[in-house]
Order: structure tokens, then sequence, then C-alpha cells
């Protein structure tokens, strides 16, 4: 790879998966995991010379058993049995030991905590392509590249080892991080910059302390998804070796306040000395965002990324939310050019 140039990898099931609804407060409307996402991401890295695009290839079924509980998989799996153009959400949740005792774990509720996740034909097939990315973005770190992008969708930061949440299916990143670690690699870094917390990556990286796990996200106080999760004083399984390091924010703030975190997160990171390092990345942080989280502008995602790249570690960059298909794209490639810049100056 030349200098100022990337690698990235991307599913076609992603250009065709397109999940439909999603219910927020009893309110069925568009699913914002939209087709029209891939799109965005693929013309504006296409447009973008440094780009070097490839369609992923590698079997990553090993690694996704690892993260994911085996009911859940056969859940997953039994959902491409359902008629084409038959979409359904979950409308109750059997979590309780009565009602397992029951009914079985056969209700897709048993496998939801949210009424954003859609299960379709399509589903298990895209999750598993989508990890599959994430785990070829892997080996390309493995075969000595610096960084790698890899557009993974469905995304996959709140997913749980056993529920499908917020979009997400399987732990792309989570997924990715125990391949590496089946190859070698004994410290691993995750920098979570998506609006949301990454609470299914939490749960992964709680109780493994050669896992750390760095965050920032709107505030789960302020009434931000996933609202349980994402606070400061979740310091990790082993509060005396703290792996877990959540820098929650208020809704609205800008890159000022935004990126002191980013500084005291890398801090973090640098001082763990990891071998790798994957961020998910999501670029729902943008003030055009849907979700109107955060004021970070275009320009920003390339200071963030000549930023993370500055830490000096083998980076897989995993694609995680960003919302406003106008900008979502350019943001990406804004993200990349920082973090394929020779140099700039220190942030
Ligand atoms: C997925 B990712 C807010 C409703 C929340 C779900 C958000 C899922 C975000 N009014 N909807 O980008 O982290
Ligand atoms: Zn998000």
């Amino acid at each position: 790879m030349k200098e100022g140039e990337i690698k990235a990898l991307y599913s076609t099931e992603t250009l065709t998966y397109s999940p439909q609804k999603e219910i927020h407060l009893g309110q069925t409307m568009p699913n914002h995991d939209s087709v029209a996402r891939a799109h965005s991401i693929m013309s504006a890295l296409g447009q973008a010379g440094f780009v070097d695009i490839h369609i992923s290839s590698v079997a990553g079924m090993p690694w996704i058993e690892q993260v994911h509980s085996a009911d859940y998989l056969r859940f997953l799996r039994s959902t491409s049995n359902m008629s084409p153009g038959q979409e359904i959400l979950p409308s109750f949740f059997p979590w309780t030991p009565d009602y397992i005792a029951t009914i079985g774990e056969d209700e897709p509720g048993y496998y939801a905590y949210d009424t954003y996740t859609p299960v379709s034909r399509d589903t298990y097939r895209s999750s598993v392509a989508s990890a599959n990315c994430a785990v070829a973005g892997a080996q390309l770190l493995l075969e000595g590249e610096k960084s790698a992008y890899v557009l993974t969708r469905p995304p996959g930061h709140h997913a749980l080892k056993d529920k499908m949440g917020g979009y997400c299916y399987f732990n792309n990143t989570a997924i990715a991080a125990q391949y590496l670690f089946d190859h070698g690699m004994r410290r691993v870094a995750i920098l979570d910059i998506d609006a949301h917390h990454g609470n299914g990556t939490q749960q992964w990286a709680w109780d493994r302390p050669n896992v750390i796990f760095a965050s920032i996200h709107g505030n789960p106080d302020a009434n931000i998804y996933p609202y349980a999760s994402g606070r400061a004083d979740e310091l990790g399984a082993d509060p005396q070796n703290r792996n877990i390091y959540n820098f929650p924010l208020q809704p609205g703030v800008g890159e000022r306040q935004y990126h002191n975190k980013v500084v005291r997160a890398i801090e973090a990171i640098k001082q763990f000395h990891p071998e790798v390092l994957l961020v998910s990345a999501g670029f729902d942080t943008h003030r055009d965002d849907p979700f109107k989280i955060f004021d970070l502008c275009t320009p920003y995602y390339q200071i963030l990324g000549m930023k993370i790249s500055k830490l000096g570690i083998p980076t897989l960059h995993i694609q995680e939310g960003g919302y406003n298909t106008e900008t979502l794209g350019e943001n990406v490639v804004a993200y990349l050019k920082g973090v394929t810049a020779k140099s700039g100056a220190e942030i």
C-alpha cells in the first residue's frame, strides 16, 4: 500500500440489505439503517482516489461463534426461512425464567432488547457478511497494513452476546478482536466514536483484562440511547485494573468539548500499550445527523482521524452509525484522509 492510501473492504450484501421499519414509542417509522447509507459511503469512497476498495472474502464464522451464544445464532439463522418481504419486530420480551420455562426461547423478543432492530430473511446472511468484513480487515493488519477500513453494515456495537439491538446483530468489533487474539495478539484496544454508547462491545470487553474499551458518546442520563449504560463510573470487572473508559457528553456539544474527551480516551489507550486498535467508527456525531446528538462538522473528522493515527498502532476502522445519507460518505472520507495523512499539525 502506498503512503496516503488505505484499503477498504465491503460486502455486496450491504448494498441490498434493506431493513424497512422500526418502532419508536409506538410509532412505526422508516428504519434508519437504510441501504442509502451504504451507497453514500461507497460512492464517496469511489470518488476519493486514495481509497483502494475490495470485496471481502473470508469466513468469520469461528469468531462469530466465540462472541455470540449458540442459541442466538440458531435463532438468527432460522430467520433465513422467513418469506420474502416479511419483516418482524418483536412486541413481547419473554426474558424471565417463568416465561422461558413456559414458552421457550423461540419468541424473537427473547433475543431482542428494543423495537428498532427488525429481522427478515436477509438478516442472517447480511450480518454474517458484515462480520466477515471485520475479520478480513483484521487479517489485513496481520498482513502488515498500518490501517484499514471496513464498511460493516449492519453495524455491530450494540449487539450483546445473545441479543440484537440498535440495528446490530453481530458485534463486528468484538469478533475482529477475537480473531486477533486467536492469531497471537495479546492486547487489543477499542475506541468507540459512534454517538451512542457501544453497550455490546463494553459487555464483551468488561471482564477481559487484555482489552481496553474507551467510548465517547451522548450522556445516557440525558435520555440518549441505549439509556442504561455508558456512564463514567462503569470501570470494568476489576476497578483496580480499569479497562473501561466511558466519556459521556451532554447532547449538543461541539468540537472543543468533544475533542477534550478524544484526547483523554487516546491517553488511556496509550497507557494500555495495545498491539492493535479497533475503532468503532460512527458518524452520527455530525451536526446534521437525524439523531442530533453532537455538533461536529465534516472537517473535524479529518482531525479526528489524524489524532487516532498518530498513536502509531495498527488500526482497523469499523463502520458503525451515521444516518444522514447526504453527509455520511463525505464524513467517512474526511476521516480516512486524516487517518492516512503523512503528517499534520499536532492538535
Ligand atoms: C445505532 B448506532 C432515539 C431512538 C433511538 C436507536 C438508535 C440506534 C443507534 N430517539 N434509536 O448508530 O449506535
Ligand atoms: Zn450510533
